[in-house]
């Protein structure tokens, strides 16, 4: 109860932050884009894990309303990032996705910030995708690609989705699950199961990026077997966007 209450006082004042997380091209270790990742840091509980807060969050049918702000936030960080012209992702969640408002409220949102669509990436995982309303979800898919928002499978590989639908679905990216980075280059499932999944990402014409690079090898790895991206804290954990403002105006 402690917690929910807790939860409760953050989204009603606003009080729920956001790190960005690097997507680099792993040729050159160039930012290509960022994620972004909700963080909770409580005067007396301290820092709150969102593998805690965001099932709390669809529990208490929060999960929206959340999901709005870090929406609202994230195309402020892109109003102020607008002139680098690099995509930031937003995971999201089942039950967010599930709202029927969502395409029309994430419309008003980018539209209030004036951003523009393609600036916004949404992650979303396999288990988002497959449910009883299939059809639906399918529809809601195509209205967001329609209308110029990216679109990526999280964590893919380790979800149940059939490759028939995924085949239907107006996907831009497949993010391969961390699971299988952290095995690279020592495990030969995993090293053929990531190069499978970078062979069917190209062969289907879609970009492809590895999560949770934590070693050199593991990225020698994903680049000879014609992965572009990655992320990881090899090149950077998640941090506050200010850390990166200065990098980036010099990169660029
Ligand atoms: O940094 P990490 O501990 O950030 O994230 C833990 C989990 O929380 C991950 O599965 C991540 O996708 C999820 N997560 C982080 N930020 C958000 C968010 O804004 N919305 C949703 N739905 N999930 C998030
Ligand atoms: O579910 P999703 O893929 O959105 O979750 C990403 C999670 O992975 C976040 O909690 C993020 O902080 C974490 N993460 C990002 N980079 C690394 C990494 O290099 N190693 C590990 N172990 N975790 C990472
Ligand atoms: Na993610
Ligand atoms: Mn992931």
């Amino acid at each position: 109860l402690k917690l929910e209450q807790a939860l409760r006082e953050a989204l009603k004042h606003q009080q729920l932050q956001l790190h960005y997380q690097p997507k680099f091209a792993l040729a050159s270790n160039h930012i290509v884009g960022f994620e972004a990742l909700v963080r909770w840091q409580h005067p007396q509980l301290g820092q709150v894990s969102p593998g805690r807060f965001i099932p709390l969050a669809e529990k208490l049918g929060l999960i929206s309303t959340l999901g709005e702000q870090v929406l609202q936030q994230v195309c402020q960080q892109q109003q102020q990032w607008q002139h680098l012209a690099l995509p930031v992702s937003v995971n999201i969640s089942a039950l967010q996705l599930a709202d029927a408002d969502f395409v029309s409220r994430l419309q008003h949102i980018v539209q209030q910030a004036g951003i523009a669509p393609g600036l916004l990436e949404l992650e979303l995982t396999e288990s988002c995708l497959i449910h009883e309303q299939a059809e639906q979800t399918l529809n809601q898919l195509t209205q967001l690609k329609a209308l110029g928002f990216k679109l990526s499978i999280d964590d893919f590989g380790t979800g149940y989705s059939s490759l028939s639908y995924l085949r239907r679905l107006p996907i831009d990216t497949l993010k391969i699950d961390q699971s299988f980075v952290q095995d690279l280059p020592g495990n030969i499932s995993a090293c053929q199961i990531a190069s499978a999944i970078i062979a069917m990402a190209k062969a289907l014409g879609l970009d492809v990026i590895a999560e949770g690079i934590e070693h050199q090898q593991q990225l020698d790895f994903l680049l000879q077997a014609g992965c572009d991206k990655g992320q990881g804290y090899l090149v950077s954990a998640p941090r506050p966007a200010q850390d990166f403002t200065k990098a980036l105006s010099a990169e660029n």
